[in-house]
């Protein structure tokens, strides 16, 4: 984890300046900077205390990267799936990480987007990386990487879920509950949505 540059060091080497100039609205602490990363590529290869994988209620497999993370992790881990008995949407469970580099998974089950009830969608999507977040800190953990929650076969439109991502993060290791938590990192996987994460980013994380 300490080969991924913080959002701190990325605003000194300037990758986000220019982003940050418009977007600029809160001055933050500056040590909340330091715990937190963007990181393009492949959540499977991330060696971290803990990666999300956003999966459906059986937690059993699937496509995007609960397939990828399945695959990586090895049959165990859907073995330790099946004695968690599923799980609700909005809501998160925790297994070892098996073959994985990262040491736990942690599965949670984000919204189908759609009409009506868009609130409702947003609040459990919200509830995704909360009781994700929760997780890392009851099981003593340090990090935690989150792909982008429902944003792929889900439908949940990127701008929309990144602001909910975003704003579910700062005010929760900005609390107390979460200050014990070192390093959230936000994985990429397309380039249209590392576009969204270097805009948004520093409305909710602004360069000191
Ligand atoms: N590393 C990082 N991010 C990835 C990877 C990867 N290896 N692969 C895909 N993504 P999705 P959802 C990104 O569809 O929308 C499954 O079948 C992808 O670009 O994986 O929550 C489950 O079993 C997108 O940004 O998850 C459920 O049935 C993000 O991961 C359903 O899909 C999420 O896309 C969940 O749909």
């Amino acid at each position: 984890v300490s080969s991924i540059a913080t959002l701190g060091q990325m605003y000194k080497d300037g990758l986000l300046k220019a982003a940050a100039k418009e977007n600029v609205k809160r001055s933050v602490n500056k040590a909340l900077l330091e715990r937190v990363s963007l990181f393009r590529g492949d959540i499977v290869k991330l060696e971290v205390d803990s990666i999300v994988n956003a999966a459906n209620k059986s937690l059993l497999g699937g496509g995007g990267v609960d397939g990828a993370i399945h695959a990586a992790a090895g049959p165990k881990l859907v073995a330790e799936c099946r004695q968690l008995n599923g799980c609700e949407t909005g809501q998160s469970k925790i297994t070892r990480g098996y073959n994985l580099p990262s040491a736990h998974v942690i599965h949670t089950v984000g919204p189908v987007y759609g009409l009506p009830d868009i609130e409702t969608k947003a609040a459990q999507l919200s509830s995704c990386y909360k009781t994700s977040l929760q997780l890392a800190v009851e099981n003593s953990l340090k990090h935690i990487a989150f792909p982008c929650i429902s944003t792929g076969i889900y439908g949940y439109p990127i701008e929309d879920a990144t602001h909910i991502a975003l704003k579910t993060v700062r005010d929760f290791i900005e609390s107390e509950e979460g200050s014990k938590l070192e390093r959230v990192i936000f994985v990429i996987w397309t380039p249209r949505d590392k576009g969204v994460y270097e805009t948004l980013l520093p409305e909710y994380f602004p360069p000191a």
